[in-house]
């Protein structure tokens, strides 16, 4: 094939090999990230250690409305001002992939324990929305979260799931295809 139909074919193709929009999965370690992450990705999955370190990353592609986006699952992180190797892998890439969203998963369980990661994520800038997850052992020692309150506090969307149980994942789905189609140009 020669040079002009290779550029012509790569023409043709170019919306389909752009870059993909990027989704990034934070939070403790335990909370569901990696249950979330299965959810939302498809048998393709890539792990890879994270360039010059021994830590692993996953990556996979899944369809959240109408879009096709690139999903990161990281090693837990407690803080964004790093201690262990894994909390500085997963700063340095939210840093230098510059994901359009920022999936912030926590516990609800240890809510009040998780919620100084989402300010910090917010106050770095980051595009962050919050998954409220293991909303079935909440409920199960009896503890409710007024997630409206919770929203309107932060000024991010919340919303609530119980990842093992595919509950809040349909939800969440279409509040992160909401949040891209407002925020993201
Ligand atoms: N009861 C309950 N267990 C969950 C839920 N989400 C995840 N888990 C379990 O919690 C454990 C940790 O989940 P994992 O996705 O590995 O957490 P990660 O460290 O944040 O990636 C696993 O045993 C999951 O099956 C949930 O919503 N409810
Ligand atoms: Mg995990």
């Amino acid at each position: 094939m020669d040079t002009v139909t290779e550029l012509n074919k790569s023409a043709t193709k170019a919306p389909s090999t752009r870059r993909k929009k990027k989704l990034v999965l934070v939070g403790n370690p335990n909370v569901g990230k990696s249950v979330i992450f299965n959810l939302l990705t498809g048998t393709y999955v890539t792990v890879s250690n994270y360039p010059g370190t021994t830590v692993e990353v996953a990556r996979g592609t899944g369809k959240i409305g109408q879009e096709v986006y690139e999903v990161i699952d990281t090693p837990g992180m407690y803080s964004l001002f790093p201690i262990t190797e894994e909390e500085r892998v997963t700063r340095t890439l939210l840093l230098t992939e510059k994901p359009e969203l920022v999936l912030h998963v926590v516990d609800a369980k240890n809510l009040e324990r998780m919620l100084p990661l989402t300010l910090q994520l917010l106050e770095a800038g980051l595009p962050v929305i919050l998954a409220v997850n293991m909303m079935d052992e909440a409920e199960a020692i009896g503890r409710t979260i007024d997630l409206d309150a919770l929203a309107k506090a932060l000024k991010i969307p919340v919303v609530g799931t119980a990842a093992a149980e595919n509950r809040g994942i349909e939800q969440l789905k279409g509040m992160v295809s909401d949040y891209v189609r407002k925020h993201v140009a």
